[in-house]
């Protein structure tokens, strides 16, 4: 079946859509009846543009590929820009394997806690300490209306708005509970988030910022980094100023599909995209689908600046890489080795989070 998002595109068959299809995560049929683990298809990536290399090419003397150019900017590290893709910037290795850390435990711990939103909202209402319960094993049990249903002591409480109120509960209160109540392990809804937003909170089903719903402010460290990030494609004599941030959490065979950001006012700011965990493949299209994307590698901690005519441009993500040789986290795994952080490590070595940052108004 052929989705249309515009009167007369047939998505299917665009650019865009092939691209994506191309860069997807398929399995090998081969290894179906066999026993062995089965095994990512092989995908042609000699076409995918590979700021890392261009950067230590670069330092080296070398020259730049045809194409992409490097901004007299007066940044501390060189930025990357594209001649046909005006408003594009790439920032390969801007945060140290340090700060990449800092920004995992943050966008696990503290900016899924509401008020900042979660997709997991609408189901379950506000999730408290979701990757704390999946540590601890817990597991999220839906409470009848009526108070005082359930017996054991919960640990903590949710509640989507309506009748129903979910709680936490240790693994072995929740087998005491039994199965009559609809339940999820913690540690499955941790895998299921896909995304939590900070400051002015986006409404996904009205795809615009809903400045009424409870907010709390960009936090000022990531407010910091984004208004250092983001100088290099900033209008002259002016501070970029953060007002929401989406964070967005990929899984294994999870993609974003092509879309554009254009809820914002002022394009001519930039939006300040950080990649941490597993690396992925990004395509940057043009105005349409039709147009031919090109493919680029974003790994642990490159950032990327949309402004200007890059703002109009279709982008998504169509492949993260959890295997050792392509995922490119030793530095992570190294760091996140000990104790109380085991569990970032777990967590990380089959995902990628995106954070980014953007001013509304
Ligand atoms: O994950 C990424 O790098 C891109 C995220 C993105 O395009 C978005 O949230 O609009």
């Amino acid at each position: 079946m052929y989705v249309s998002d515009k009167a007369g595109e047939d998505v299917e068959r665009t650019a865009f859509r092939k691209a994506e299809k191309k860069y997807k995560l398929y399995y090998d049929d081969s290894f179906k009846s066999s026993k062995k683990k089965k095994q990512p298809k092989p995908v042609d990536l000699s076409e995918v543009l590979d700021f890392k290399s261009i950067l230590d090419n670069y330092n080296q003397g070398g020259e730049l590929p045809v194409g992409v150019s490097a901004l007299q900017c007066g940044f501390d590290r060189p930025v990357f820009s594209l001649e046909n893709r005006p408003g594009f910037y790439f920032i390969p290795g801007a945060l140290s394997v340090e700060e990449q850390c800092q920004w995992i435990r943050e966008s696990l711990t503290s900016f899924p806690q509401p008020p900042n939103r979660t997709n997991h909202n609408a189901f379950y209402g506000p999730v408290h300490d979701l990757f704390m319960a999946a540590k601890e094993g817990k597991v999220l049990i839906e409470e009848e209306t009526s108070p005082g249903f359930l017996g054991a002591e919960s640990t903590s409480s949710v509640s989507n708005g309506d009748a129903h109120k979910w709680k936490f509960y240790e693994e072995e209160d929740a087998k005491s509970i039994g199965k009559a109540s609809k339940s999820i392990p913690a540690s499955v809804l941790l895998r299921k988030l896909r995304w939590s937003t900070l400051g002015l909170q986006f409404d996904w089903s009205k795809r615009n910022y809903d400045v009424s719903l409870p907010h709390n402010k960009i936090p000022d460290a990531l407010c910091r980094l984004a208004k250092r990030m983001a100088a290099p494609a900033m209008p002259m004599g002016e501070e970029f100023q953060p007002e929401a941030a989406i964070v967005n959490y990929f899984g294994l065979g999870d993609t974003l599909g092509g879309h554009l950001d254009d809820m914002e006012a002022d394009w001519s700011k930039p939006i300040v995209s950080m990649s941490l965990g597993c690396k992925a493949i990004f395509l940057l299209g043009g105005r349409t689908r039709q147009d031919q994307p090109l493919a680029m590698f974003l790994r642990s901690g490159d950032i990327v600046l949309m402004a200007g005519e890059a703002r109009e441009c279709f982008h998504g993500v169509p492949r993260i890489f959890t295997d050792k040789e392509h995922a490119e986290i030793t530095p992570l795994e190294e760091q996140f080795s000990h104790g109380d952080d085991l569990c970032f490590l777990e967590y990380i070595r089959t995902s990628r989070i995106n954070v980014n940052i953007r001013q509304v108004f």
